[in-house]
């Protein structure tokens, strides 16, 4: 669709904008195909001629998706096929000369065929229950563990928690049914400039010397203070070993990588290669990926937005250029190159809430703040229009996750604005520059206001 009509989309739904789509998918179905019986009403060949056309147009969608195969057109298949039989038998219910109208049984039938549309659409599987696909509880223990860490969470109530769990983390894609790969078939292909072409397996890729590792994943659509952030611990392999393996051509700069589904990433080849150790992840909090984030291997690369990095489901690597290539969101109006931009949250207290005083006039203001491999250096608060006062830091495990932050601030009665700022790990302040998201990530301040009472 337009990008203007996506973008409005996600501005008045946000994440709720797949429901809504597929809402409106059903309530345009169920238009047509009621002009389409009234059509048949009158004129019974052209009303079967329009079903059965809207029967093939459908059936031709869903073989073009990527890795479609001839049984996943079955149920649009059948579906058309039991439409055109209760279409005709409607027609003839009511031109019969002992029944006015459609008949009980016609009607059941319908009913029928109605749910197994939907069975085959299953759009409402799609939900964050769904199951771990068997063979992937069977993980190695990773060879490089994260080393044990202490000085996080600092215990504010409310404040955002230094690891998101998985079934609580943000999730961004285009897919409208989670793509289900089973582990034993899937293998990731590297190919395009390089020496010699690679055929990994799951397996092969569980043999090699897997390493944990604390990444915040961000979404570029973020907006300022907003909660499409997230921090875990990933288990995985360098994609630089990988790509050590295949011998990369030196004129290269980008790798495209594809997911089971057709959408792509555009990532800098350097940013795959450096050492800051960018993943083939298989798992999420050290347990498999959930479908939902990738399962059974998805990519990490830490400083980067996931729209330029993140791919989930992954099975296919291009080593290519930027020149030869584009991911998924570059042609629709977002930048081929998606550093994270620094960004400081307030999560307490939240907007337009009262905060209540402790006995010694104390109001605990938290929050996080990112700068993916950079790191953060320095938090600051502001009270109204009053000077920057620095916040205390919580522990920074590793520059390429976020780090919580807690202003013990002593607050005046009344209503108070407050705003937040950080600087990263190279001393460069967070800029109070305003930008909307599109094309390369929102920038600007957070700012709460509160009551104090
Ligand atoms: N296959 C696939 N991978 C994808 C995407 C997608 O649409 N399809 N979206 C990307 C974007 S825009 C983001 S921000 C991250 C989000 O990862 P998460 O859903 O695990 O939080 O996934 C990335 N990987
Ligand atoms: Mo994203």
């Amino acid at each position: 669709m337009p990008l203007w009509l996506k973008n409005l989309a996600v501005s008045a739904f946000g994440t709720a904008d797949k429901a809504v789509l597929l809402t409106g998918v059903l309530v345009v179905l169920a238009a047509a195909c009621a002009a389409i019986g009234v059509v048949a009403m009158r004129r019974s060949g052209i009303g079967l001629w329009l079903f059965g056309g809207l029967g093939i147009v459908g059936i031709l969608v869903v073989l073009s998706r990527p890795a479609a195969t001839i049984a996943d057109a079955l149920p649009m298949g059948i579906g058309t096929g039991l439409g055109l039989a209760l279409l005709a038998r409607a027609v003839r219910d009511a031109d019969g000369a002992e029944s006015r109208g459609v008949t009980r049984r016609t009607l059941l039938g319908g009913a029928l065929g109605v749910g197994i549309g939907l069975l085959g659409a299953r759009p409402w599987s799609a939900g964050a229950t769904r199951p771990v696909p068997t063979g992937a509880a069977t993980l190695p223990a990773p060879a490089r563990p994260l080393p044990t860490f202490t000085g996080v969470n600092p215990g504010v109530p409310g404040q955002t928690p230094y690891i998101i769990p998985a079934a609580d983390f943000y999730r961004i894609d285009t897919a409208l049914t989670v793509p289900e790969v089973d582990s034993a078939t899937w293998s990731l292909r590297v190919h395009g400039m390089v020496d010699k072409e690679v055929v990994l397996t799951y397996d092969e890729l569980l043999a090699e010397s897997l390493q944990e590792q604390l990444v915040t994943l961000t979404c570029v659509s973020n907006e300022v203070g907003g909660d499409l952030c997230g921090n875990a611990v990933w288990t995985g392999w360098p994609v630089r070993n990988l790509l050590a393996r295949v011998g990369v051509h030196p004129d290269a700069d980008m790798v495209l990588s594809t997911s089971v589904d057709g959408w792509t990433a555009g990532t800098p080849l350097t940013a795959l290669t450096d050492r800051r150790d960018a993943l083939l992840a298989v798992a999420m909090n050290g347990e498999p990926l959930p479908a939902e984030h990738g399962y059974p291997v998805r990519l990490v690369v830490p400083g980067l937005y996931g729209y330029v990095s993140a791919t989930k489901w992954v099975t296919d690597l291009k080593v290519t250029r930027f020149d030869a290539d584009q991911g998924y969101w570059t042609p629709r109006g977002w930048s081929a190159l998606g550093p994270v931009k620094t960004a400081s949250r307030i999560d307490v207290p939240r907007d337009s809430t009262q905060a209540q005083r402790t006995a010694d006039g104390l109001v605990a203001v938290a929050g996080v703040a990112w700068a993916q491999h950079r790191g953060i250096s320095r938090v600051e608060v502001r009270v109204d229009e009053g000077p920057w006062v620095e916040a205390d830091l919580a522990a920074e495990p590793s520059i390429d996750a976020w780090r919580q932050w807690v202003y013990r601030w002593p607050a005046a009665p009344g209503r108070h604005t407050l705003t937040v700022r950080a600087t990263d790990g190279t001393g460069a302040v967070q800029t109070d520059q305003v930008q909307r998201s599109d094309p390369d990530g929102a920038t600007g301040h957070h700012s709460v206001t509160v009551e104090v009472v």
